[in-house]
């Protein structure tokens, strides 16, 4: 274990750009400020409030039954138990994103890399990189639910592979855990819901994939998934939309080369498209669509 360092940005001729850093660290729990504990506190509130009804089922029932709560920031160790016991998984800490490889190494050995560091008061709404508060609020709890957890390790073991093929099939397999893990929204008899973790993570986002008119929300497809671009600094153009953990573990079981040879014939797809044969959703959480300008 070495010390925490507050990772830093890096100016470069196309912008600040996070330094990597590859350690896992002890969470240095006993140095986070007041404000520190505030910040979680707040964002902690505010996102529970936003997500009853928005977030799926299966993120709220596991995020209470972990024993995250808004009081103060929660120590790793004091989660790691629960987690442990139910699905094998652990959080270890780390000083902000990781290489690729690293990164697909922990989550193929159930191990789930949590930023130590939480945001600032004046970033509450927006961050351009995983904090604390986005790790532990927005991914954790899902690594509670059998499925989700076993669906989670398989996309490390297969970003491990896509490492070894080359930077394309990299680039596809990305998609997928952006469009999934990050952003996806799932159906449920009570209409579309949440369990992407930047999206929970988000409260305009929460708000914007439900009930803006703006945003395609289209049935999920692995390899229309795959090949759809994205932006990371907007709200997302598109959202995918599973109908069960069950679906999309079922979906990336196969071996994924005969795909990465099938993708390399085919063109990307601009983030905001929609092609025939796409399934698209033509309602939020069903309560109807806010008007233009609302969001
Ligand atoms: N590192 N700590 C951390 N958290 C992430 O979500 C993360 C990362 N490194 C790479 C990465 N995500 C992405 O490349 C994903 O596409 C897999
Ligand atoms: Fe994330």
């Amino acid at each position: 274990m070495t010390q925490p360092q507050r990772v830093e940005h890096l100016s470069t001729d196309k912008g600040s750009v996070p330094l990597y850093a590859t350690g896992v660290v002890e969470q240095p729990w006993a140095n986070y400020s007041e404000t520190d504990h505030q910040v979680w506190s707040t964002l902690f509130r505010r996102q529970r409030d936003i997500l009853v009804g928005r977030a799926c089922d299966e993120f709220l029932v596991t995020q209470d039954e972990m024993g995250i709560g808004e009081d103060a920031i929660p120590k790793f160790s004091d989660l790691n138990p629960q987690l442990l016991a139910k699905t094998g998984w652990q959080l270890v800490c780390v000083e902000g994103l990781l290489p690729e490889l690293d990164f697909f190494e922990h989550l193929a050995n159930r191990r789930f890399p949590v930023t130590w560091w939480i945001r600032r008061p004046e970033q509450l709404d927006y961050l351009s990189e995983p904090d604390l508060f986005h790790d532990l609020f927005g991914h954790v709890p899902l690594l509670m639910n059998p499925v989700f957890a076993d669906y989670m390790q398989a996309y490390g073991r297969g970003g491990v592979k896509a490492h070894g093929i080359g930077p394309e099939a990299l680039a596809q397999l990305t998609r997928l855990y952006w469009y999934t893990v990050e952003f996806g929204l799932i159906n449920t008899p009570q209409g579309l819901r949440i369990y992407g973790s930047g999206i929970v993570s988000s409260s305009g986002e929460s708000v914007h994939c439900l009930e803006s008119k703006a945003p395609n929300r289209i049935g999920f497809d692995l390899l229309r998934v795959m090949r759809t671009r994205y932006r990371i600094d907007t709200y997302q153009k598109t959202y995918f939309v599973i109908d069960s953990f069950d679906q999309l573990f079922d979906a990336t079981g196969p071996d994924f080369r005969p795909y990465y040879d099938e993708l390399s014939q085919l063109p990307t797809i601009p983030a905001g498209e929609i092609l025939p044969g796409d399934r698209v959703y033509q309602r939020g959480t069903g309560e109807g669509w806010l008007q233009d300008g609302d969001i």
